[in-house]
């Protein structure tokens, strides 16, 4: 009988012993995989860790633009594109519904898990804002760059409405403030779905001017594969140079997107303007067709340029 209860408690404890091991290893694999997904592109946007330069390299000899006090938006660091995963520094991005009517307003609700599938509710303000949602259909047409609002119980909420049918990219671009205080710059994206029959559009010629909203806007730079190179963005309205205004934080943000899998490269410009224009440091890691999207504000409103980009 003792032999007995003695056989089960050792196969108790037996047990107890592999599911404290597989704890451990999983949160080992899962803290590895974050490590990762953050470090492997050169950063170091891992929970705990709190980069100055926001997780992405800057090119010798030229200031740092502004990340406010915490890491950057990006998400991604040096060379490599973000947003192509679901997941990535142990953070997920779960929409509550991923389908939506073509045409038809709706809301998109969505909450930011963590590793234990807890909703996040703790983010830093970055560029004005906790939360920076970018939704773009697979052509790269329709894009929008939003700003959820979001519930005590962490979820958000935002109007969007997709245009017309076809897949749409939706990116999480934030900065997660875990229990322990450490900060981890993050871009997640997701799939969304508005049925019906998708009428891919062709991306527009290279160019390095573009119109907008009565503004012309032009740059200025030559962007390659694997270097940070410097763009500077002039707009132009009826008067000549418009006045830039301070828009969450910086006189323009831009986003560019990669053809093919919509990789995810967030750029942010100089804090001042260069002779009334606004410069970037873009790096783009490999050669491929991107699509730029410049949000910049002048008389109050804010309107998106957008520029199609061969890298060679
Ligand atoms: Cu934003």
């Amino acid at each position: 009988m003792s032999d007995q209860v003695s056989a089960v408690a050792d196969r108790s404890t037996i047990r107890l012993a592999l599911v404290v091991g597989g704890l451990v290893l999983a949160v080992l694999l899962g803290f590895g995989l974050g490590r990762l997904n953050g470090g492997g592109t050169g950063g170091t946007a891992t929970a705990g860790v709190s980069s100055s330069t926001g997780g992405h390299t800057h090119p010798p000899g030229t200031g740092v633009h502004d990340h406010g006090a915490v890491t950057s938006t990006d998400g991604q660091a040096g060379a490599e594109a973000g947003g192509l995963s679901v997941s990535s520094s142990g953070y997920t991005f779960a929409p509550l519904a991923t389908e939506f009517p073509a045409g038809q307003p709706g809301q998109l609700r969505f909450q930011v898990r963590d590793a234990q599938s807890r909703p996040v509710t703790r983010f830093a303000v970055v560029h004005d804002k906790p939360m920076h949602l970018i939704v773009v259909r697979r052509d790269l047409t329709g894009y929008q760059h939003l700003h959820p609002t979001m519930a005590p119980d962490g979820t958000w909420s935002v109007p969007l409405t997709l245009a017309q049918p076809g897949v749409w990219r939706a990116y999480a671009d934030f900065t997660a403030v875990a229990d322990d205080g450490g900060q981890a710059a993050v871009t997640v994206g997701v799939d969304l779905v508005a049925p019906g029959g998708y009428q891919p559009r062709p991306l527009p010629k290279p160019a390095t001017s573009t119109t907008v909203d009565g503004f012309t806007v032009s740059y200025q730079g030559s962007p390659q594969a694997g270097a940070t190179v410097p763009l500077t963005f002039r707009v132009d309205g009826a008067g000549g140079v418009a006045a830039l205004e301070r828009y969450l934080g910086a006189y323009g943000h831009l986003v560019a997107l990669r053809e093919g899998d919509l990789g995810y490269l967030h750029v942010h410009p100089e804090l001042e303007l260069v002779d009334g224009q606004v410069k970037f440091w873009l790096t783009v890691p490999d050669p491929g067709r991107y699509r730029l999207y410049l949000d910049f504000q002048v008389g109050a409103n804010v309107h998106t340029a957008e520029f199609t980009l061969t890298i060679p």
